[in-house]
């Protein structure tokens, strides 16, 4: 009875498609946002910022330019957040992903400045901070999903070595092309994550841009068709961001000057 008034509750959850479940770094479990959380009373905090995501869906092209593109449908930050050092390696949990859904995996970084729960999604500037795509082959070939899947349907990332401590989100997302040969058919599924790094030093972010301005409809790694014998995948956003160690900044500067 219990479980029929749940599935009752959640009639659009699909079972099909993911979400991240939780986060690891430095070998500590942090509780991911879950969309049947909505129906807690109250809704526990959770490390991912919650969103309007009942059906663990995805925000298409035509919504590219919105700013449900950053963060996902109607996102907020959820009260808390992952301690890290620079260097940590932070792992994204997937409770599930389907093979199917092939593309690329990318991560962002944004600062939150004073507290990521206050941060406006649109407001936040975002540098890519790592990404993966096509491996090998065409018609699918060999995608980072699939390793992704095959890897405990997880992702690891690496907080640079040099950023300055402070309240960073960075914004995980797998863009599914199984669809993208025809316009608006991409799928992009973004999850924020708050993140404190601790330390001293280091260096502050700069030249993001807002994660409405990070793709186009007609971009060349958005509108793909998979199932033909393509050479080559263009992974669509801005280029990485170059997280130059200090030491090398300050050598670099010493020998410009
Ligand atoms: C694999 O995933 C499960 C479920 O998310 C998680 O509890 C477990 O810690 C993961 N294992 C590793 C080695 O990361
Ligand atoms: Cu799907």
């Amino acid at each position: 009875m219990k479980a029929y008034i749940l599935a009752g509750a959640l009639p659009a959850l699909t079972a099909a498609h993911g979400h991240v479940q939780g986060v690891i770094a430095d070998g500590k479990w942090y509780q991911g946002w879950n969309a049947a959380f909505k129906y807690n009373s109250p809704i526990p905090t959770t490390v991912g910022w919650q969103a309007d995501n009942l059906d663990n869906g995805f925000v298409s092209p035509d919504a590219f330019g919105k700013v449900d593109i950053v963060c996902h449908k109607s996102a907020k930050s959820n009260g808390a957040y992952v301690s890290v050092k620079p260097g940590s390696k932070v792992t994204f949990l997937w409770d599930t992903w389907p093979v199917s859904h092939k593309g690329p995996v990318i991560d962002y970084i944004a600062s939150c400045g004073a507290s990521c729960d206050t941060a406006s999604p649109a407001s936040l500037l975002f540098t890519k901070l790592d990404q993966g795509a096509w491996i090998s082959g065409n018609d699918p070939g060999a995608w980072v999903t699939d390793d992704l899947v095959k890897n405990n349907v997880s992702w690891t990332t690496t907080i640079p070595s040099n950023l300055a401590p402070g309240n960073y989100v960075i914004r995980h997302e797998i863009i599914a092309l199984h669809a993208a040969g025809q316009t608006n058919g991409a799928q992009a599924y973004p999850q924020c994550v708050n993140f404190k790094v601790e330390g001293s030093g280091g260096v502050a972010l700069s030249g993001g841009v807002p994660a409405t301005s990070f793709y186009k409809a007609s971009d060349p790694g958005i509108l793909f068709n998979l199932y033909t014998k393509f050479t080559g995948y263009t992974i669509p956003g801005p280029a990485l961001g170059k997280f130059v160690k200090r030491e090398e900044r300050e050598h670099m500067r010493d020998f410009m000057q």
